[in-house]
């Protein structure tokens, strides 16, 4: 389901070892590592789109305009991580949002400061009502059954692909599209 982009620690390795038999066919001696020693390539800082992983994600039907992008995305590296954007072929204007109550207690949804952090160990819930992956623009309808790719990019400039399929959405308590954007109202 999720693919990952990033593999710069396997090709780091990969280098590290083609190096090593080079130098041993110069005839020199070198000291080479001792068994078991890791390239210091692999004790790099961890990469923020190899440790994120795509639980559940979906996508609500919509015949054009706006629509949402829902799921859990959950951070197993060490570090914190942060979501700065998302794309996706099927819209030029997609916005991280989370939903805020007024002090009318009005349900607005706004773009989301400095994108989503993700706590090491921590997960982000997406979901309708709450913080979510907005997309505006759309000119094709979103069918049931479809499916969207999405790249997520990090404050570390790493990406993460993933699939979202395309799911209808009618939840009772929820009036999603009623809801207003908060910059457009100012
Ligand atoms: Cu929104």
């Amino acid at each position: 389901m999720n693919i990952n982009t990033n593999r710069p620690t396997r090709f780091a390795h990969f280098g590290a070892l083609i190096a090593i038999g080079a130098l041993a066919f110069t005839g020199c001696t070198v000291v080479t590592n001792e068994p078991g020693m890791q390239p210091s390539a692999t004790s790099a800082a961890s990469v923020a789109g190899d440790s994120v992983v795509v639980h559940d994600a979906w996508i609500k039907a919509v015949e054009s305009g706006m629509t949402g992008a829902f799921g859990q995305l959950e951070n197993t590296g060490p570090d914190d991580v942060t979501v700065v954007s998302v794309s996706t072929e099927i819209s030029h204007m997609v916005e991280l949002h989370e939903t805020v109550e007024t002090e009318t207690g009005e349900m607005k949804m706004r773009q989301v400061e400095g994108g989503f952090d993700i706590a090491s160990g921590g997960t982000l819930v997406l979901e309708p009502g709450a913080s979510h992956i907005m997309l505006m623009g759309i000119e094709q309808p979103l069918v049931a059954g479809d499916v969207v790719t999405f790249t997520v990019t990090f404050s570390d400039d790493s990406t993460l692909e993933f699939e979202a399929p395309v799911k209808d959405y009618t939840g009772a308590n929820e009036s999603y599209d009623d809801l207003e954007h908060e910059g457009m109202n100012h």
